[in-house]
């Protein structure tokens, strides 16, 4: 089977494909694309991706995006390791987990993107950055863009966010059992959650797990993973 992935080494959404990827034993054809210079809005890229972001992944020719749903996808056509419930009343749990997941990533794109995403379009004119935004497919993401360039999020606004990332963390030391988030088992709720997990350690909240035991004994778990370190997470900060 040919897969092509498209990624960025820091973005959380490819961390987490390329996790996935790692723990199944897949191997891939890896393209970086470049967010500083806005690569994810190319005209060639937005026809494998129409919303503009990375991971993408391509199939035996069949471009595949949302990362969640390519590493269900994955999991359906390689069957072993299992990383999916196979309850359904634990599969239903893991979804909605994944997808609570994905609803805070406005959270850590306030903080991840006044790092390269900001500095490279504060270099932009007035004018490049109004013709960039053109391409932006999502009013959202304009507006991220807009903030993170022009407009950088106040200590406010940044202690919101940390305190939505740490709530998740919260529900995290109540769910775990085994080093695991849902049933037990380690799978798709932990590699969806893991890159998020590391960026609040590593900048966002690094005391995090001084209060919250069980999240730091399954940080330890997953970290000590061979596919953990092969999916290459970081530092972001480098
Ligand atoms: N829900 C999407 C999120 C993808 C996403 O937001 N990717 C970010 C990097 S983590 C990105 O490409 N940002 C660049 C941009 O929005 O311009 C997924 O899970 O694949």
């Amino acid at each position: 089977m040919s897969l092509v992935l498209y990624h960025a080494p820091k973005s959380s959404a490819s961390r987490r494909l390329r996790l996935f990827l790692e723990e199944k034993g897949l191997s891939y054809e890896g393209h970086v694309i470049n967010l500083a210079v806005q690569e994810q809005h190319s005209p060639a890229y937005l026809r494998i991706n129409p919303m503009g972001v990375v991971p993408t992944l391509v199939h035996d020719g069949r471009a595949l995006h949302e990362s969640s749903t390519i590493c269900e996808y994955l999991d359906a056509i390689r069957p072993e390791p299992p990383l999916r419930p196979a309850d359904p009343y634990d599969l239903a749990q893991m979804r909605n987990w994944v997808r609570y997941v994905d609803g805070l990533i406005s959270n850590l794109i306030r903080f991840n993107w006044r790092h390269g995403m900001a500095a490279g379009a504060a270099r932009m004119t007035e004018a490049e950055f109004e013709e960039m935004l053109k391409s932006v497919p999502s009013e959202e993401r304009k507006e991220a863009w807009r903030r993170a360039a022009r407009n950088p999020y106040t200590e406010a606004e940044l202690d919101d966010s940390r305190r939505a990332l740490l709530a998740m963390l919260d529900q995290m030391e109540g769910m775990i059992e085994n080093d695991a988030l849902i049933g037990g088992r380690y799978g798709l709720a932990d590699i969806a959650t893991a890159p998020f997990v590391r960026r609040i350690e590593e900048e966002i909240a690094p005391d995090a797990f001084e209060t919250r035991p069980n999240c730091a004994s399954w940080w330890q778990a997953l970290t000590r993973r061979p596919a953990y370190a092969r999916a290459d997470f970081g530092p972001f900060l480098a």
